[in-house]
């Protein structure tokens, strides 16, 4: 079997095979989602004492009561001070750069003023509270949190509040210095569906959240997919994705490597690149079974590469753009000269990386952007997690008197037409002349 797929898209059966490559359904398995509806409704009705059973039972981790699972602030200081230099060095300057560049996603409270001095405009506050899954073991990733947290407290949120499963009360030291260093203001050490419900049900110990945001396992998918509505969710992430398109003069090593890198995230992750030159292709591939011995990740990222891996041959740099739009991936990089040119032809894509030097693994940890963005081809309609997630904004509207005797003659007539006689003459009483014919359509 060969190690990743090979498309062309002169041929016929291209656009079926591309299809089945990018098929992925977030799968509903039914018995998760009642694991998690029992779960739910138990954290809901029972309150502290569920949440407490379930981590015993789910992570073998024993309390009297939620208090102490709290993670004391003391202990994340900790970790924090017994980073390794450099690794304490990174956090802080990734940190910083995602704060420089989120705040200038920051709306402000706008209004205008209308000839008649009515006043009209449109006021942004912070959510009150939000609350942040991070997960426990091997997918607990501290970027993760900085991506998260950060752009919440940049927003203004004044509590975010930390759930963080540990599995037999074994805790991410890094995950703690993570905390430390974006602000976070409260960390739990519980997980799962139990810890969704919690946050947004609230318990005797936890106070309702109105946002719950952060990736986590299916139970934790399933969980927040079933409490939104009663608090708001992120966007659901599928697994991550790369697309590259490649004139072919970069060299193959570097974009085998970026390939690895999406696709050493799971199984289901997908890399593919789109490339007018079929020996550089060809080079890419061989670079790729070089390199692969030398990874740690070997057998993750030939699961992924040989399922929903590819490199595709286009007939130019235009084909390769259209199908990018297609595609509409989390990740695409640009990695030819000129990559302006290339970038303004793309519509559809979570975050653009234009040129060589850009390789996404700089975005995922310091760049500045945002690395939680929509996979599974929803990049058509919606947009990088960031600060506008947790602002909202209340329309502010002024009438002054004048402006009641244009706007209430609009309103009243349009209400008559609606049927609608209480708000047709609210508005009427507003007019000042000509009070007999108030009431009358
Ligand atoms: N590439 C991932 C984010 C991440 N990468 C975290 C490394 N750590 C999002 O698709
Ligand atoms: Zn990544």
């Amino acid at each position: 079997m060969s190690l990743i797929n090979r498309l062309d898209t002169r041929s016929g059966d291209f656009r079926s095979r591309l299809q089945t490559l990018l098929a992925f359904e977030a799968s509903e398995d039914a018995s998760i989602e009642r694991v998690v509806a029992d779960i739910l409704l138990d954290v809901r009705t029972r309150g502290d004492g569920a949440v407490l059973e379930y981590t015993r039972r789910f992570d073998r981790v024993q309390a009297g009561s939620v208090a102490e699972l709290d993670i004391p602030r003391a202990d994340w200081v900790a970790a924090l001070d017994a980073l390794p230099r450099d690794q304490r060095a990174a956090l802080e300057a990734a940190a910083e750069r995602i704060r420089l560049y989120h705040e200038r996603q920051r709306s402000e409270t706008w209004t205008y003023t209308e000839a008649d001095g009515t006043v009209l405009g449109q006021k942004i506050t912070p959510l009150d509270r939000v609350g942040l899954y991070v997960p426990g073991g091997k997918a607990a990733y501290p970027s993760s949190l900085l991506m998260n947290a950060i752009p919440a407290k940049v927003a203004g949120v004044p509590e975010v509040v930390m759930v963080t499963p540990t599995p037999d009360g074994v805790r991410n030291p890094m995950v703690l210095a993570a905390a430390a260093i974006a602000g976070v203001d409260r960390a739990i050490a519980i997980g799962g569906a139990q810890a969704v419900g919690a946050l947004a049900y609230g318990t005797p110990s936890i106070a309702p959240v109105d946002k719950i945001v952060g990736p986590g396992n299916a139970y934790v998918a399933a969980a927040k997919r079933r409490v939104f509505g009663v608090v708001g969710i992120d966007m659901i992430a599928g697994p991550s994705e790369i697309l590259v398109i490649c004139d072919g003069r970069t060299p193959a090593d570097w974009i085998a490597m970026d390939l690895f890198s999406q696709a050493e995230h799971d199984e289901l992750a997908q890399a593919i690149l789109l490339c007018p030159d079929a020996a550089y292709l060809d080079a890419v591939e061989a670079a790729m079974a070089r390199l692969l011995p030398t990874m740690p990740r070997e057998a993750i990222l030939r699961t992924s590469l040989a399922n929903r891996g590819a490199l595709i041959l286009v007939r130019d740099l235009t084909e390769a753009c259209a199908i990018a739009n297609d595609i509409a991936p989390e990740h695409l990089e640009i990695s030819t000269e000129d990559p302006e040119r290339w970038a303004d032809q793309i519509r559809h894509a979570g975050a653009i990386f234009m040129g060589r030097h850009s390789s996404e693994s700089i975005g995922d940890y310091c760049a500045g952007p945002n690395h939680v963005l929509p996979t599974s081809r929803t990049a058509r309609f919606s947009s990088p997690l960031g600060v506008y997630d947790f602002q909202k904004r209340s329309s502010l509207i002024k009438v002054s008197g004048a402006g009641a005797q244009t706007l209430g003659r609009i309103a009243a007539t349009l209400a008559y037409g609606e049927g609608l006689q209480a708000h047709a003459r609210s508005a009427e009483y507003r007019l000042e002349a000509d009070p007999a014919a108030q009431g009358k359509p």
